[in-house]
């Protein structure tokens, strides 16, 4: 595209604040004001509170549960155990990983915190005050937490309701706690490039468990209209189409009776992907008592029973020249999924994407299994700015490099430019068989090393490392990685049987304003600004009059929702493919107000002209206008479209990310004192929303790799379920980010561009934990385990002998 010269053309392109214009975040108006309409602002007349009774034990048999007191508590509407779901079949649920979930612990509990019984009353204190007076009566069994020790051959059995099934819907299960194995890429190639090649690494990677914590928990209203047969519920959810399609499918009302609706969303992370037993329980109970239920979970709630994110135990491989040219790849996985599988993947991928694991390489031979297993944790997997265990591939592949280049003694920047996938080797199939859409590494590479003179830092740490009296060490981290994003290709990705594809329907008003509604859900992503900016661009229609409405399956398109970074790249896409069938429509009426013909006229901006004549024009706003007052004979009226995309391809962001770390050595504290992150997500809609994405996934990204974790005792308690414990990073810790972009489009987008959103998460995590790891690799240290806090790199600072 050819950029406007003439001042005017450069006025009326701005005025639309369209791709490319930071435009102010729309939203924020009401945000920092006070005025979002969270589920919790949620007021009816005549509503309930449901609270839940949980397990205080992580794994036992439930021998009795004595509702009669709580009964009794002023206030008290209803209790409902697993015997009052059973008749309505309801006591178990489907998860969206093919697996079932109990939605009250049907006579067993299997993690600490299960849901067991809900109390409905008046007000939510009293609801509190009945979860209090239930009276449950445990016999305790033993606690596996360890996915190894679960494997074992007399482990105990977890799922007894799974007794006896030797076939999972992911095939063969071969133990009593073991959900599938599943396997990409050729074994037997790998393993003769193993056979064959002269240098070898191997290291056991653990991804421990976090979890996203959005600072809004999840919770619902749950609204059924007895007269009517009607069903309202609004809820935290990332993907409200596909809630409507589980409850019409599991209540029997029909779809058109149930409207599902996410209202603003404080946060999701990919915490509010899932169905949760919460949501369950508070439709039955509406169901049955004929009036509306709350529920709303607390903090402790949230963190100790919904979605958690990674727990996987990886031992990667490299085969390799002794020059630094890898020849293969081996990743074998024990993923540690709780105690059902309800990990949110798309059902053909039990593992998610993460056969993107062979990174930004030309790995000639490579495979990958990952075996799930049944533990007595919460359930979950799949969350937390993830694209579908793509974290956890981009982890094991940056940490594998980074060790193959220690044992080398090469440089990491020089033995990553070494394995490269080159530029033009785009549309690049991997070993995995994905097929990498655009890519430049090199380019961006170049670009990071230079403007953080590495050369420079690599002799200061050379310096630091000679003096023994330098009171700190210091790393850098660099890491190199391809984000697959955007599902996706129905024939590849599909949620419970529906496609992944994504809607946008675009209404132009006879005055020229719009108003757009989309299939996904803005969670803080800012889709509400940046949508409208495609439709200005596309249309010539000024953002500000563009109204983007999302979340309420009553008016929008059907679409799969907002997660995997997705929205751009799918919905992103459906907004111009409908924009454009506008645009033609709006061509035809321009040539019959101009009584020209169709090709007689050139697009500029926001108006169609007449080709060499500047005078004789229409713009958008007179062809609105025009479209419900004087429509071409043959043309129906009215100016609106609807688009459903299904991608051809994920798309491939990357990005190039070093950091710079102090450690004290006295105190195991790591400063951050450089964070330089280039992300290349193609077409830019707006840089300023990206690089506030960026901040955020940076920021959760280092509160992942120095601070978050969820520890059990050995009975299954989790410690550190409340923010007193678990690490959410404030404007204190976190450090200063730089952040830098290259531009290469997606040759199969209509705009060219990928998601982003989980770029910087993805990214970043590796790199701190390269940057921890260099400061101790003259020292011999080749991995360490996250997070990095300040104790363990102290411990380890012992270990080697360098703590002062
Ligand atoms: N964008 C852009 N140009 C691009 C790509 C993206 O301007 N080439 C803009 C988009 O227009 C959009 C934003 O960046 O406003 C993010 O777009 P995208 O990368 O498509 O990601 P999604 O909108 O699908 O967001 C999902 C992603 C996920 S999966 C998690 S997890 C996460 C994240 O978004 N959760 C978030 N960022 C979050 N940010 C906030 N504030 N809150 C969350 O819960
Ligand atoms: Cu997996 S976290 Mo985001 O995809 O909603």
């Amino acid at each position: 595209m050819n950029a406007p010269i003439n001042p005017d053309l450069l006025e009326r392109a701005a005025a639309l604040q369209g791709m490319g214009d930071s435009r102010l975040r729309k939203e924020d108006a009401r945000f920092i004001q006070g005025k979002g309409h969270y589920v919790d602002d949620i007021q009816m007349a005549g509503m309930l509170h449901m609270d839940i009774v949980r397990s205080p034990v992580a794994h036992a048999r439930i021998r009795k549960i004595d509702k009669s007191e709580a009964l009794k508590v002023p206030g008290v509407i209803a209790v409902l155990t697993a015997d009052d779901l059973k008749p309505l079949k309801l006591h178990w649920m489907p998860t969206l990983a093919g697996d079932v979930q109990a939605v009250l612990a049907d006579e067993k509990v299997h993690f600490q915190m299960q849901e067991v019984a809900v109390v409905i009353a008046e007000d939510r204190y009293a609801a509190a005050d009945g979860v209090e007076a239930v009276i449950v009566e445990y016999d305790e069994l033993p606690v596996v937490l360890d996915p190894y020790a679960a494997l074992a051959p007399d482990a105990p059995v977890l799922r007894e309701d799974l007794a006896g099934k030797t076939e999972g819907v992911h095939g063969k299960r071969d133990h009593p706690n073991h959900i599938f194995t599943w396997e990409a890429g050729d074994k037997a190639a790998a393993d003769a490039a193993f056979d064959a090649a002269p240098v070898k690494v191997a290291e056991r990677i653990f991804y421990p468990r976090v979890h996203p914590c959005p600072l809004e928990t999840c919770g619902c209203v749950a609204s059924f209209d007895p007269i009517r047969g009607e069903l309202t519920t609004w809820m935290t959810s990332q993907a409200p189409h596909v809630v409507r399609t589980v409850v019409s499918l599991l209540s029997g009302i029909p779809e058109s009776k149930v409207r599902i609706v996410s209202p603003d969303i404080g946060g999701g992370f990919g915490n509010k992907v899932g169905v949760y037993p919460g949501y369950v329980c508070a439709i039955v109970a509406s169901i049955v008592l004929g009036k509306p239920v709350k529920w709303i979970e607390d903090r402790i709630e949230n963190i100790s029973s919904t979605a958690f994110a990674r727990d996987y135990h990886m031992d990667g491989e490299l085969a390799a020249t002794p020059d630094g040219k890898i020849l293969g790849l081996r990743v074998n996985v024990v993923a540690d999924h709780g105690a059902f599988d309800a990990c949110a993947d798309p059902t053909k991928y039990p593992a998610g994407m993460f056969h993107i694991c062979s990174g930004s390489y030309d790995i000639p031979a490579a495979w990958c299994s990952v075996k799930g297993v049944y533990t007595n944790k919460a359930p979950g997997g799949v969350a937390y700015r993830c694209s579908f265990r793509v974290t956890e591939a981009v982890y094991v592949i940056e940490r594998m490099v980074d060790i193959l280049a220690q044992q080398l003694g090469m440089d990491k920047a020089e033995i990553r430019a070494k394995n490269f996938i080159r530029k033009e080797q785009f549309p690049y199939t991997s070993a995995f068989g994905f097929e990498y859409d655009s890519g430049d590494y090199q380019t961006a590479l170049d670009k990071v090393l230079a403007a953080c003179d590495y050369r420079g830092l690599r002799a200061e740490q050379a310096a630091r490392r000679a003096d023994p009296a330098s009171p700190t060490l210091m790393g850098i981290g660099l890491v190199a990685f391809t984000e697959v994003v955007g599902a996706g290709p129905s024939k590849m990705c599909d949620i419970l049987g529906v496609g992944m594809f994504d809607s946008c329907e675009i209404r132009i008003h006879p005055t020229g304003s719009a108003i757009a509604r989309m299939g996904t859900i803005t969670q803080g992503q800012g889709h509400q600004t940046t949508y409208a900016q495609i439709i200005a661009t596309e249309l010539g229609i000024p953002s500000e009059v563009i109204q983007v409405e999302e979340g309420d399956t009553s008016t929008a398109p059907y679409g799969l929702g907002t997660y995997g970074s997705r929205s751009t790249p799918v919905a992103g896409a459906a907004i111009a493919m409908a924009s454009r069938k506008i645009h033609a429509k709006a061509r035809k009426i321009a040539a019959h107000l101009l009584e020209v013909g169709e090709n007689d006229l050139d697009w500029e901006i926001d108006r169609f002209k007449v080709k060499g004549d500047d005078a004789r024009f229409k713009s958008m706003k007179d062809i609105a206008w025009a479209a419900y007052h004087q429509a071409p004979p043959g043309l129906e009226p009215g100016l609106e479209a609807v688009h459903y995309y299904d991608p051809p391809n994920f798309t491939f962001p990357f990005g190039i990310y070093l950091c710079v770390v102090d450690i004290d050595r006295g105190t195991g504290e790591t400063k951050v004192r450089r964070f330089y992150a280039l992300d290349d997500c193609g077409t830019r809609i707006n840089p300023m929303i990206i690089e506030g994405q960026i901040h955020g996934g940076l920021t959760e990204g280092y509160a992942v790799a120095m601070g978050q974790q969820m520890p059990f005792d050995a009975q299954g308690n989790l410690l550190g379920n409340t923010l007193m414990d678990y690490f959410l990073p404030t404007a204190v810790e976190t450090p200063k980010w730089e952040t830098d972009h290259t531009v290469t489009p997606s040759p199969h987008h209509p705009l060219g561009a990928k998601g982003v959103a989980e770029s910087p998460h993805v990214g970043s995590i590796p790199t701190f934990t390269s940057a921890v790891v260099d400061a101790f690799a003259h020292l011999g240290v080749r991995h360490m385990v996250m997070p990095h806090s300040a104790y363990r790199v102290w411990q380890q600072l012992k270990e080697s002998g360098v703590a002062l």
